[in-house]
């Protein structure tokens, strides 16, 4: 089969769009052949774990959908099914592993890398979003959209997964004047990896396809309308994905993408096409926040007292960096802000873990004394 063959089918089967049914047994894997574990994303921090661990196996598969009460995988010889069972670990798209002959999972891989954010609403958790990535590409519109402080919050999450960031801003065709954006953003890093694209014109969006070479990851997040699904399906050559209009009124998105997915491109790399976020609130951050606010971490270091509030304090060079121009208040006040999210939410998060744990230990304890009263 030639390399053009092998990749026509590929286009064709869109993880995606497989069938969902609620069996609740795996399947044999789709006949058609299909990419090596290596254009699968799959390198030598997967392999070496094989070695170490010596764990019995037949077959490696990568999450490519995450659904009710099934994962979605892509391996070697094809996609599979596979049944959420209680006693699996939590597992997200791009996870990598082990399955045994009859298909039923024997274990998980470690991660090199693992983006997740608080759950939104009220619910007190840690939601996984993505595993193993290369890139993420942070999306944003050049129009009312654009917002330095959630791109900050965004850039937070990433480093914090230990992923590389790359902020795309999309509807360069509708932006008058670029540099005010890029100004913005430079203040937060000046070696901050920074691409335009008009994504509906497919020459403008080559420029992102060296991203995502053979076996690479890249992910998209960003809010509602931005373009993500826009630009997953320029880089695809095909329209995979659903698209809409946003509202004119207020240039918002309409929530059109409703779940994470993974889509192979004709160069041998992945994408991972995400939904809008609605919020995105930090959880257990501190070190993504220290490297997204690194020009405060580093004048804080040469403040006078160690425990400088960086408000009146003699002697805080937090404050005179922002007295002589150096350091905008805006970029204090907002590491202050999400400094103390990230705390809050990640003790709550605790909290209601440690109470999770003592309620299912006392049920455990009731249940065995039931059990023990029946048999006496
Ligand atoms: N003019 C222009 N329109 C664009 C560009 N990128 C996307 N659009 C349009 O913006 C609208 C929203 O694009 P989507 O790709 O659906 O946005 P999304 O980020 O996937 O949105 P959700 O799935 O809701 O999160 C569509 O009408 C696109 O045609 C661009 O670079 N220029
Ligand atoms: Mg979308
Ligand atoms: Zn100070």
């Amino acid at each position: 089969m030639t390399k053009s063959n092998r990749f026509n089918h590929l286009k064709s089967s869109t993880f995606a769009k497989t069938s969902t049914a609620n069996t609740l047994t795996t399947q044999s894997p789709t006949e058609a052949p299909l990419r090596s574990l290596k254009q699968l994303g799959w390198n030598g921090f997967f392999q070496q774990q094989l070695i170490t661990e010596s764990v019995d196996y037949a077959c490696i598969a990568r999450v490519s959908a995450h659904h009710r009460s099934q994962y979605q995988l892509l391996t070697e010889s094809g996609e599979l099914s596979l049944a959420i069972h209680q006693n699996m670990p939590e597992m997200t798209v791009g996870d990598w592993l082990l399955l045994d002959k009859q298909h039923q999972f024997v274990s998980l891989l470690e991660r090199h890398s693992l983006f997740s954010r608080k759950a939104a609403g009220s619910k007190v958790e840690q939601q996984l979003i993505a595993a193993n990535l290369d890139w993420v590409f942070i999306v944003s519109s050049l129009n009312d959209d654009f917002n330095i402080n959630r791109i900050e919050r965004y850039l937070a999450l990433v480093n914090e997964a230990k992923v590389t960031p790359v902020i795309v801003l999309t509807k360069v065709d509708l932006c008058a004047d670029l540099t005010p954006y890029i100004e913005a953003l430079r203040e937060l890093d000046a070696g901050l990896l920074i691409e335009t694209v008009n994504g509906l014109d497919k020459q403008s969006t080559q420029a992102l396809s060296h991203y995502c070479s053979e076996g690479k990851t890249v992910a998209f997040i960003g809010s509602s309308g931005v373009g993500k699904s826009t630009l997953v399906n320029a880089m695809l050559g095909e329209s995979n994905q659903v698209t809409s209009a946003i509202r004119e009124d207020d240039s918002k998105g309409r929530h059109t993408t409703t779940s994470r997915s993974l889509h192979l491109t004709h160069s041998g790399g992945l994408l991972l096409d995400t939904p809008g976020m609605r919020e995105l609130q930090l959880a257990d951050c501190e070190d993504g926040l220290n490297e997204t606010f690194a020009d405060v971490v580093e004048y804080a270091k040469q403040c006078r007292f160690a425990d400088c509030q960086h408000e009146l304090e003699p002697g805080c060079a937090v404050q005179a960096a922002i007295a002589n121009g150096q350091l905008s208040e805006r970029r204090l006040h907002s590491f202050q802000k999400l400094m103390r999210e990230q705390a809050l939410n990640g003790a709550s998060i605790a909290e209601k873990r440690a109470k999770d744990k003592s309620l299912s230990k006392m049920y455990k304890r009731v249940q065995g004394n039931a059990r023990a009263n029946k048999r006496g």
